[in-house]
């Protein structure tokens, strides 16, 4: 079949990853005067750049560099310079946007998430190389440049930033990886601890890959995704379909299932081994697309940091909602400030205008994270903070939630029958693809009714609950299968009635949520059968949070296992590799979770002390 293209869709994929001329929101571009660039790398390929100069400089500035595969011309077009530096541009900056290799403007071939030792590479040549070679020029050949490049980028962009950070270039002097997709197995883009992101995986593959120098929209032909996905009994018959089962990036799905050696080389985790320049971190609590990179990356890069090199930004935000919007709602929920224009003020501003202007006294707070709840920025010592107490939210019997475990004789467990032919909607159906920036904040009771559901709620808060740092799920569960997928979700129930906000009366937010594929329950590298009918451990990673459970609301946990068509489905009996299941393969099976003293299944979660 193949697939017309789609305005609406390409109109989402354009807010999601602001990089077509049309998405570019322009300001201030008359004050720049607009020169295209053609820089070589060391193997004689040539990259396209465009710089916008101040035409009103005085004096030698720094470099911003953004390197992309979405179209440099298009990010930096004749309207000028995007929102998202335009607190930037206060302090005077020529900014550049490079197209990678193969895409766009430049030579070479595009490799997506080139490896540092791809194959498919010229000899040495890798997204750090291409960094170093694309400064080296700059600082050598753009007039009334002062030595000094900052990188920054958001996603695949903030990828390439962290990259050019690895060996880099000695006037590299700041880099800000935002929402950079750190690990896309383990969980960004295309894999969340194993569970396939088929809708992203393969409507990216398409869109990147089927006319490499450009993009290609792939047209979802139902008005309802979540229809168009569920006509297809496979994966394969779903990438065939599509047209994009001969794509490298779909055939490396295939070819690479678990987390094996080719994910861990792209994982920016396993690349970096230390800050080499200094680095601002910067990520969004609900980033339907990258939660988890700024939050791991920081960690590897925190861990080597001995020097106060490294910071972390984390704030109310979609995927890139700091750089393209005022950042003072977020889907239903109001902060009341303008948290966006906020970071870029008052964080990345300055930030940048130190290492690269030598402005301001240099001294940082080592973290920034929004309280949600509280509505509050708060500054850290350290990320996740230290004077936290670890707390285990018990999945109770009868449905309760409690940080009480289980007492002896309690009843064992709760069951659903799994079905992969009625998945449960990852979003609020029908699902036209124009939610996807906000889902992550759709109130949950639109599943609250369906048995393959299960869900556990404790009594209202007496008093305020601060959540600080890691959230993992810890679950003891059972299949009459040998395979299945663990979707777990905490949740602030508000009360029935806000008197300021009656919309959000009884509404179910997800704070923290994440998948987990079971036959990945003894490592991530290779696919275990689950032993059927055997309770076995399973953890799942919610990654991080700085929340505020407002007294009078309650907790809440949902554990369902579909997510569709967000996910693909697990067919529930073992095979050794889901792309290549055949229809037969998907089997509806009993799951339970238990919670005895022996398997008390809960979410451990670290909380904060009132006023700490
Ligand atoms: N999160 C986007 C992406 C990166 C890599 C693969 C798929 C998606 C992005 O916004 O760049």
């Amino acid at each position: 079949m193949r697939l017309p293209s789609n305005r609406r869709r390409a109109a989402l994929l354009c807010a999601a990853l602001a990089f077509a001329p049309a998405c570019a929101a322009a300001q201030g571009g008359a004050g720049y005067s607009r020169r295209e660039l053609s820089i070589p790398m060391r193997d004689g390929v040539h990259l396209f750049a465009v710089a916008l100069v101040p035409k009103a400089a005085t004096a030698p500035l720094p470099i911003i560099l953004v390197r992309t595969p979405y179209s440099a011309a298009g990010l930096f077009g004749d309207a000028g310079l995007p929102l998202a530096y335009r607190e930037l541009a206060r302090d005077g900056y020529i900014f550049v946007a490079e197209d990678i290799r193969g895409r766009f403007g430049s030579d070479g071939e595009f490799v997506m998430l080139r490896a540092p030792n791809d194959p498919r590479s010229p000899k040495g040549v890798n997204e750090s190389t291409d960094a170093w070679d694309t400064i080296d020029w700059l600082v050598k050949h753009l007039p009334n440049n002062n030595g000094r490049v900052g990188a920054v980028g958001t996603s695949y962009p903030g990828w390439l930033a962290a990259l050019a950070a690895v060996g880099a270039h000695p006037a590299l002097k700041a880099v800000s990886p935002q929402a950079p997709m750190s690990d896309t197995w383990l969980g960004d883009d295309f894999f969340h601890q194993g569970a396939f992101r088929q809708t992203q995986g393969l409507e990216f593959a398409a869109f990147m890959e089927r006319d490499p120098k450009g993009f290609s929209f792939m047209t979802i032909p139902d008005y309802d995704h979540f229809d168009f996905y569920l006509r297809f009994p496979t994966l394969d018959s779903l990438a065939r379909a599509a047209g994009v089962s001969r794509l490298p990036t779909w055939m490396n799905f295939v070819a690479h299932p678990a987390r094996d050696a080719f994910w861990q080389q792209r994982a920016l985790q396993d690349i970096i081994t230390r800050p080499e320049v200094p680095t601002l971190v910067v990520g969004g609590w609900w980033d339907q697309e990258d939660i988890f990179g700024p939050q791991a990356a920081y960690r590897t890069l925190e861990r080597a940091d001995t020097g106060r090199f490294t910071h972390i930004v984390l704030g109310p935000w979609y995927h890139g909602g700091w750089e393209r919007s005022a950042g003072d709602s977020l889907g239903p929920l109001a902060f009341g400030s303008r948290t966006a224009e906020w970071f870029r003020d008052q964080v990345e501003r300055p930030w940048f205008a130190w290492y690269l202007h030598g402005k301001g006294d240099g001294r940082f707070p080592e973290a920034w994270a929004f309280e949600t709840g509280a509505n509050q920025w708060r500054t850290f010592d350290s990320w996740p903070p230290r004077n936290t107490v670890e707390r285990k939210l018990y999945l109770r019997e009868g449905g309760r939630l409690s940080f009480e475990p289980p007492p002896a004789g309690a009843a064992g467990f709760d069951a659903w029958i799994s079905d992969p032919a009625h998945p449960v909607p990852y979003a609020p159906r029908p699902d036209d693809g124009n939610g996807w920036r906000t889902w992550l904040e759709r109130d949950q009771r639109f599943v609250d009714d369906r048995p393959d559901v299960r869900t556990w709620e404790s009594a209202p808060l007496t008093e305020d609950l601060t959540i600080a740092g890691d959230v993992t799920a810890r679950l003891f569960a059972s299949t009459t299968g040998t395979d299945a997928d663990w979707v777990v979700k905490l949740i602030d129930v508000y009360p029935d009635s806000v008197a300021e906000n009656p919309e959000m009366g009884g509404y179910e937010l997800m704070v923290n949520a994440d998948i987990m594929r079971g036959r990945y329950w003894q490592g991530f590298d290779k696919a275990t059968p689950v032993p059927a009918g055997a309770v076995t451990s399973f953890t799942v990673d919610l990654h991080q949070q700085l929340y505020r459970f407002r007294k009078g609301h309650r907790l809440m946990v949902q554990v369902q296992s579909t997510w569709f068509p967000l996910y693909d489905r697990n067919p529930q009996t073992f095979v050794p590799n889901i792309f290549q299941a055949r229809a037969a393969d998907y089997r509806a099976q009993e799951h339970r979770v238990w919670h005895t003293p022996a398997h008390p299944s809960h979410i451990a979660v670290s909380t904060l002390a009132p006023g700490g």
